[in-house]
C-alpha cells in the first residue's frame, strides 16, 4: 500500500463517513481492469462488445439523465466570493460542507470504495501533479486506467508527498439485499465541489465524464488553473498538435474551443496538402510553462481520450477511429447486432437496426438518435497512430503559436492573427460558441466562452485575464506563441458551412506555420492580420472565389455591433477586470470607425 500518512489517514476518514462495504486499493494492473470489468459486465453496467470486432473493449449506457457536464451544479467553494468571480457558482466552503457531509454519509453502503491514485502528466515529471480519487464507481475506476496513469507506482513516486484528495460518490447506496441499477447515480443532488483553498474536490450525484472523472476537468483545469495562477504557469483546455512542413520543419501548436467544437478533430488531423504532417500530443488538455529558454513548453497531462463519439468516421477523424480499435470503453453509443459500435455519422449509411443508447430496438425511421450526442469514447492515447514521439516528454513540447476558437455561424472570419500578445488575450477573453450537447443546456445558444474555460477556470475569471497578460510581459516578446482565431463554422445564407473543415484545416494551420517562420503574407484588418490574397493555400480545394472573399469579409457594421456586446459583457466582471482588455477593445472600436 502506501507509508503515506495522511493518505491513509484521509482513506480511513473518508470510508468512516462513506461507509463502504470493502475498499479497494487500486494498483493498475491489467489483471485488475479485467476483473473490474467483470464485475460492471455482472451488475449490468458493461457489455462486452464483440471480441473479433472490438478486443477487450466494452459499451456502457448512462441513466438517460446523467449524460453530461452539468455546470448549474458545478461549484468553486472559495473563501471570498470574488475570488469565485462572475462566472462561477460560489459557495461558501463551510456551508458548502455542511450540505455535502450529510450526502456522503453512508453514500457507498453496499458498494466498493475504490482508492485510485494517479499521475496527472508523466509519472515522475517535475510538471506532473499526484491526485487520488476514492469513488464509488466501478464504471470511473475503469475509465481512469485510461484516462491517467494510475496505480501502485503512483503511490512510489508519491512517497509522502501532499496529493490532492478528491472524493466521489455516485450517491445511491444499496439496502441489504437492494438491487443495483446498470447505472447507479442521484440526478437530484448532483454537486461538483472544488475547494481552490485547499486544493480539494467533492463530486456527488453524477457518474459521467467531467462530473466523475476527476483527474479530468475538476483537476487538471480547475484546481490546476488555481495552481497555475499561484506558481506562474497555464493550464489550460486546449489540444496540442505538432505540425511538420514538407521540409522536415517541426512547430507545435495548441488550440482553445471549447466543447465539442473540434480540438480532438484538429490534434488529430491528416493534412489534405502533400508532404505536411500533423501528429498528437493531447487532445483536450494542456499544461504549460515557461523554460529557461524563455520559450512556452507544453504537456499534455492526461493518459487517454474522452472524445465525442458522434461525427466521428474514418472519414472525418481517422486516427481517432484507429485509437479506439480494441482497449476501448464507449458510454451511450448504439450497439449493433454483431455487436459492435454506431453512432450518427460513423458510417455513410445508417444500419437497418440496431439497439440504442436508452436500450430500445433502433432502425432509421425510428427518428430518434441512436446515439446521444454527447456519446464519448474513452481510448488509450498511445493507441493514436499519430501520436506524438514527444507525447510523453517530461519537458514538454515548445509551443509557436495559440489557436482559440468557437462555432460562431457569421461575423468570425476563418482565421484572423492578434497584432502582439496583449491583442491576443483580448482575442483569448472573448472567444464565444454555440453551445454543444457537452453539458446540459440548450444546444445552439451563442454565449461566451473565454479562453474555451467558461466552465473550467477554478478561480474569478477577471483575475485569469490578469494572469495571462502577466505572462507574456514578463517574457521576451519574440518568443512568444502568436496567437490566432479560427473559426470552421461559419455558414452561409442557406445554412451551409462554408469551409470543409477536417482535413482541409491543414490549409490553415500551413499559414500560421508560415506565420511563426516569418514567410507568411498578410493583410492587417482593424480586427487583426488575415492572410494576403493568394496567401491561404487552396490548390486542389473545391471552393469559390465568392465563398473564400466570404470567409475573409471584414463587416464593419457587424464588428462595431459585437465590440459593443464584448463591452456589455466586460462590464459584467467588476473592478478586478484588467484595464488593458478595455485599452484593446477600445483601440478596435477606433481601427472599425
Ligand atoms: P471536448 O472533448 O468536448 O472538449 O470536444 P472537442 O473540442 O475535442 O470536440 P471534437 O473534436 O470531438 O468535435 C466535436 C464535433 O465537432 C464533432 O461533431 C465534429 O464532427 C465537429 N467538427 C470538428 N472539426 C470540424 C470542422 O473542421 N468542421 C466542422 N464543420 N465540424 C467539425
Ligand atoms: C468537455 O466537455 O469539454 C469534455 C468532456 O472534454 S468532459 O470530460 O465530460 O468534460
Ligand atoms: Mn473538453
Amino acid at each position: 500500500m502506501t507509508s503515506n500518512v495522511r493518505l491513509k489517514q484521509w482513506v480511513k476518514e473518508m470510508a468512516e463517513l462513506c461507509e463502504p462495504d470493502r475498499v479497494h486499493w487500486c494498483d493498475g494492473s491489467q489483471a485488475e481492469y479485467d476483473q473490474i470489468c467483470s464485475i460492471l459486465i455482472h451488475n449490468g453496467t458493461f457489455r462486452r462488445l464483440n471480441p473479433g470486432l472490438r478486443p477487450n473493449s466494452f459499451l456502457c449506457e448512462s441513466d438517460p439523465r446523467d449524460v453530461a457536464r452539468v455546470e448549474q451544479s458545478t461549484f468553486i467553494c472559495s473563501r471570498q466570493r470574488d475570488d469565485a468571480g462572475v462566472t462561477n457558482n460560489w459557495r461558501d466552503p463551510d456551508e458548502m460542507k455542511a450540505t455535502l457531509i450529510p450526502l456522503y454519509r453512508g453514500c457507498m453502503r453496499g458498494r466498493t470504495m475504490y482508492v485510485i491514485p494517479y499521475s496527472m502528466g508523466p509519472l515522475g515529471s517535475p510538471i506532473s501533479q499526484i491526485g487520488v480519487e476514492l469513488t464509488d464507481s466501478g464504471y470511473v475506476a475503469a475509465n481512469m486506467r485510461i484516462m491517467t496513469r494510475m496505480g501502485k507506482e503512483v503511490l512510489d513516486v508519491l512517497g509522502d508527498n501532499p496529493f490532492i484528495p478528491c472524493l466521489h460518490s455516485v450517491g445511491k447506496p444499496l439496502q441489504p439485499g437492494e438491487q443495483d441499477v446498470p447505472w447507479p447515480c442521484n440526478p437530484e443532488n448532483r454537486y461538483i465541489v472544488h475547494f481552490p483553498e485547499e486544493k480539494m474536490i467533492w463530486s456527488y450525484g453524477s457518474g459521467y465524464g467531467g462530473n466523475a472523472l476527476l483527474g479530468k476537468k475538476c483537476f487538471a483545469l480547475r484546481i490546476a488553473s488555481v495552481m497555475a495562477r499561484e506558481r506562474g504557469w497555464l493550464a489550460e483546455h486546449m489540444l496540442i498538435l505538432g505540425l511538420t512542413s514538407p521540409e522536415g520543419e517541426k512547430k507545435y501548436i495548441t488550440g482553445a474551443f471549447p466543447s465539442a467544437c473540434g480540438k480532438t478533430n484538429l490534434a488529430m488531423l491528416i493534412p489534405s496538402m502533400p508532404g505536411w504532417k500533423v501528429e498528437t500530443v493531447g487532445d483536450d488538455i494542456a499544461w504549460m510553462k515557461f523554460g529557461e529558454d524563455g520559450r512556452l513548453y507544453a504537456i499534455n497531462p492526461e493518459f487517454g481520450f474522452f472524445g465525442v463519439a458522434p461525427g466521428t468516421s474514418m472519414h472525418s477523424n481517422r486516427n481517432a477511429m484507429l485509437s479506439m480499435r480494441e482497449n476501448s470503453i464507449f458510454t451511450n453509443v448504439a450497439l449493433t447486432p454483431e455487436g459492435d459500435v454506431w453512432w450518427e455519422g460513423m458510417t455513410p449509411e445508417k444500419p437497418p437496426r440496431l439497439t440504442s443508447w436508452i436500450n430500445e430496438p433502433w432502425t432509421p425511421e425510428s427518428g430518434k438518435p441512436a446515439a446521444h450526442p454527447n456519446a464519448r469514447f474513452t481510448a488509450p492515447a498511445g493507441q493514436c497512430p499519430t501520436i506524438d514521439p514527444a507525447w510523453e516528454d517530461p519537458r514538454g513540447v515548445p509551443i509557436s503559436a495559440i489557436l482559440f476558437g468557437g462555432r460562431r455561424p457569421s461575423l468570425i472570419p476563418l482565421i484572423h492573427q492578434s497584432f502582439n500578445w496583449q491583442h491576443g488575450v483580448f482575442l483569448g477573453s472573448v472567444v464565444s460558441s454555440e453551445r454543444t450537447a457537452a453539458a446540459d443546456g440548450t444546444v445552439g445558444t451563442v454565449r461566451r466562452d473565454p479562453f474555451a474555460m467558461l466552465p473550467f477556470c477554478g478561480y474569478n475569471m477577471a483575475d485569469y485575464f490578469a494572469h495571462w497578460l502577466c505572462v507574456g510581459n514578463r517574457q521576451e516578446a519574440g518568443k512568444l506563441p502568436k496567437i490566432f482565431y479560427v473559426n470552421w463554422f461559419r455558414k452561409d445564407a442557406a445554412g451551409r458551412f462554408l469551409w470543409p473543415g477536417y482535413g482541409e484545416n491543414s490549409r490553415v494551420l500551413k499559414w500560421v506555420f508560415e506565420r511563426c517562420s516569418g514567410a507568411g503574407q498578410a493583410l492587417t484588418t482593424p480586427i487583426g492580420y488575415v492572410p494576403a490574397p493568394g496567401a491561404l493555400d487552396v490548390q486542389g480545394l473545391d471552393i469559390g472565389e465568392a465563398e473564400l472573399e466570404e470567409l475573409f469579409r471584414v463587416d464593419r457594421e457587424g464588428w462595431l455591433r459585437e465590440a459593443a456586446s464584448i463591452r456589455e459583457y466586460y462590464a459584467t466582471f467588476g473592478p478586478r477586470f484588467p484595464h488593458q482588455l478595455f485599452t484593446e477593445l477600445d483601440a478596435l472600436e477606433g481601427r472599425l470607425r
